[in-house]
């Protein structure tokens, strides 16, 4: 008896010793020391041991339950501290490795474009205004002189999103949105993106436009060129030609497009060789925005009396002007994230 507990001694010291998990671990404690495990089976059999024999013999096999006991605590914790060990060792950080580049990120040269024509109108008094870039067929068109099947929709290639929605096609529907809402005096600027099904070198699908209006008691048309002027040669030069041509908008009247001389055959419409300049096409001016007094129509639909009130407004191509501005002979560049030309601005 004595001989074969002594055996079952080694035998589970050696298993133990093999554990090399703590699931292993639970495995050794069942089999010996579980409900049915060798070692409890024999402290159970003491009972048929003879009375005399049993003391020692128990008593042997108490030792042996609290040996076993203690190896597997003991190996339980050395696995522990070893796997420990080992995720400190895998988790640490080699400092001889090279470290990786972080880039720090720069503004859009559209955004930049932008903030800087916004800050020109901040500086004379503009207030922001946004409206939604889905847009309903009657602040789109409508208001802004425009009936069903009219012609002059035809000035917009227009994405619809249903009948009565459409990606708006300019900035001006703000105006309508603003004077439903306040009274005049108003003087506003109103940033964002709009969309119209174009795309080429010089059209985009979807770009920027900032709109401009002002109303009040007694605005005239001199008072528009007086912003517009100061505000050309404020983004470009200060000795910038600026020209107010007739046009055509059926929310303004009268209207008028207006251009800057070009900035780069200084108007000649001839380069230094003697060549007809590509960028003005020879003209020696660069269309840049649209611009007029406000419709009495237009007034009529927000419900200001046309014969109290006048404004005038203006809308212009954020891009258009980023490009003359910078010399990009391709619109398509400012949406193509190529990060060689986007790194040139900051
Ligand atoms: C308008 O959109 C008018 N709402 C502007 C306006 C406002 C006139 C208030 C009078 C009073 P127009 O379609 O011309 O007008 O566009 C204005 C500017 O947007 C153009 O001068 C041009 O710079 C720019 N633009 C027009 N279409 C595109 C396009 N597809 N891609 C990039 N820029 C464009």
């Amino acid at each position: 008896m004595l001989d074969a507990n002594e055996s079952l001694r080694d035998e589970a010291l050696v298993r133990i010793d093999q554990c090399a998990s703590e699931e292993e671990i639970e495995q050794v404690r069942i089999e010996y020391l579980g409900r049915k495990g060798i070692l409890t089976l024999r402290l159970r059999g003491l009972r048929e041991v003879p009375v005399e024999e049993r003391p020692r013999i128990g008593e042997q096999l108490n030792r042996l339950r609290l040996l076993i006991e203690d190896r597997l605590a003991a190996r339980l914790s050395q696995l522990k501290k070893q796997a420990q060990e080992r995720a400190i060792r895998e988790e640490s950080v080699d400092i001889s490795l090279s470290g990786s580049r972080w880039e720090p990120g720069r503004v859009h040269p559209v955004t930049l474009m932008m903030d800087e024509i916004v800050d020109v109108f901040l500086g004379m008094g503009f207030e922001i205004a946004r409206g939604p870039d889905i847009e309903d067929d009657y602040h789109n068109f409508e208001a802004l002189n425009m009936p069903k099947d009219h012609p002059a929709r035809g000035m917009w290639d227009t994405f619809f999103v249903s009948d009565d929605l459409v990606l708006r096609t300019h900035t001006s529907p703000v105006q309508i949105r603003i004077m439903e809402k306040r009274q005049p005096p108003l003087q506003i600027i109103a940033p964002g993106a709009v969309y119209r099904h174009d795309d080429d070198a010089t059209h985009s699908p979807m770009f920027h436009q900032v709109e401009g209006f002002m109303v009040d008691s007694h605005i005239a048309f001199s008072d528009l060129k007086g912003v517009l002027t100061h505000f050309l040669r404020q983004v470009f030069r200060e000795d910038t030609g600026v020209r107010f041509r007739p046009s055509f908008f059926p929310f303004t009247e009268p209207s008028a497009e207006v251009d800057i001389q070009c900035l780069i055959c200084g108007g000649q419409g001839i380069t230094a060789d003697r060549q007809s300049c590509r960028v003005c096409k020879g003209s020696g001016w660069l269309e840049i925005l649209g611009a007029g007094l406000i419709d009495p129509e237009v007034f009529r639909f927000v419900g200001y009396d046309p014969e109290k009130v006048a404004g005038f407004a203006f809308g212009m191509g954020v891009e258009r002007i980023a490009m003359l501005k910078y010399g990009i002979e391709d619109i398509r560049l400012f949406f193509q994230n190529d990060l060689r030309f986007l790194r040139q601005f900051s």
